[in-house]
């Protein structure tokens, strides 16, 4: 028995998912960020990508959410995804990212931002000059490039690919010991900007590793997994954290290239990224949130003529498949979409960004909704997501 797809109207009142952009919870929406302060009281321009991939843009948007000062966003386009804004570059001639605007100063380099940021709001617990500080930050530089080395170059043999990954647990145990060194989750005595600079790329390490090389770092490392366990706790992070699928491919356009090693455990976890079940990957831990179908709902129903328009299926035809995955996601009944709708709709399943679109599980519970309900009616897998750029994400068709 299969029941009929809800209509826009109806599926608007089965969501009141809110969420106050500027003074609530670390969202990627946002444009605007306040704490409970006056608009007047902005001393900060941060400049970001679009998409919240870059990874140097979430070290200074971490460190300005848990320090909580009020500040503007603005968004702009990465080289893989799209033309770099004209404006952008009359400010920033490289187009680099991220910048931050502080009293009318521009600064470039995450580094010297947080530098700059700490000198004129006192450091996030620690000072990026700390004494303790600056040998975990070279650790942290250490371990980026050992990941590099072994995810973003081509091997030529069993040897080298098998070095390559020696190297990098090599470095994974010394961050480990690290964390051994005090009895909190994080870095240091408590959190702070240590954590803050290991969060991207080791958020990136544990999905591309996981996917391209059949490699739990957060399941196979102790003391990692309870240091993601408290990030996950703090509302901060939870804003800026991304899932496994759209990390494992918006960064080979980002890193240029990312080669699998072609393991049956990597291809295990490649089907389970791409396909599902998408519950349960280790991208994820803390519990799921009452309100991610209404979340997943709200998104979809704000941006549906935008979605329905740059999908490759006929717009009448993906405006009912579209109706019955939220139908099922929201009534966990199954309804039967138009014939021949399985492409358009695994072309959504497989473009959902998160944060940048909706939270984690809510981006989770969408993908299978869209997945249950493709399958009712076909195999067929969407247009594959390109690899050596992203300009099927350009956000000017989103305008
Ligand atoms: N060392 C710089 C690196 C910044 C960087 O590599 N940014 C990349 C994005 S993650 C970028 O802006 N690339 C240009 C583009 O992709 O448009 C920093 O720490 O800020």
């Amino acid at each position: 028995m299969t029941t009929a797809p809800l209509s826009w109207t109806e599926l608007e009142t089965l969501t009141n998912w809110t969420i106050d952009n500027i003074n609530g919870p670390t969202n990627s929406q946002a444009i605007l960020r306040l704490f409970g302060h006056q608009e007047s009281d902005i001393r900060v321009t941060l400049y970001r990508d679009n998409h919240a991939w870059c990874p140097y843009c979430q070290k200074v948007w971490l460190w300005l959410e848990e320090k909580q000062i009020p500040y503007r966003i603005k968004k702009v386009t990465m080289f893989c995804y799209g033309q770099k804004e004209r404006w952008y570059k009359k400010i920033v001639p490289s187009g680099m990212l991220p910048a931050v605007e502080l009293d009318g100063r521009l600064i470039t380099e995450s580094d010297d931002i947080l530098l700059a940021l700490e000198t004129a709001f006192g450091p996030l617990t620690h000072s990026m000059k700390d004494a303790n500080v600056i040998p975990l930050r070279q650790l942290e530089r250490l371990l980026f490039r050992a990941w590099c080395t072994w995810l973003c170059y081509p091997t030529w043999s069993q040897t080298q690919e098998q070095q390559n990954r020696e190297q990098f647990v090599k470095v994974v145990s010394m961050v480990e010991q690290a964390l051994r060194n005090t009895p909190s989750p994080y870095f240091l005595e408590a959190f702070g900007t240590v954590d803050v600079i290991f969060t991207p790329y080791v958020e990136r390490m544990n999905a591309s590793l996981y996917y391209y090389k059949g490699y739990s770092l957060r399941e196979e490392n102790n003391r990692l997994g309870q240091w993601f366990d408290g990030m996950e706790t703090r509302s901060t992070y939870r804003g800026t954290q991304s899932d496994f699928h759209t990390h494992v491919h918006d960064l080979p356009p980002q890193m240029g290239g990312c080669y699998s090693n072609g393991e049956e455990q990597t291809k295990i976890n490649q089907d389970r990224v791409d396909n599902g079940p998408w519950f349960g990957l280790p991208d994820v831990m803390y519990a799921e949130p009452e309100t991610s179908c209404q979340e997943a709902l709200q998104r979809v129903i704000k941006h549906r003529h935008n979605i329905i328009r740059v999908n490759p299926g006929e717009d009448r035809m993906f405006d009912e498949a579209l109706r019955c995955a939220l139908t099922t996601m929201m009534t966990q009944e199954s309804c039967q979409p138009p014939r021949g709708s399985d492409v358009a709709l695994r072309y959504l399943r497989d473009r959902i960004n998160v944060p940048r679109d909706m939270s984690i599980y809510a981006g989770k519970r969408l993908r299978e909704a869209l997945e249950t309900t493709a399958s009712l009616v076909g195999d067929r897998q969407g247009i594959p997501i390109p690899i050596k750029h992203r300009r099927d994400q350009d956000p000017t068709n989103f305008i």
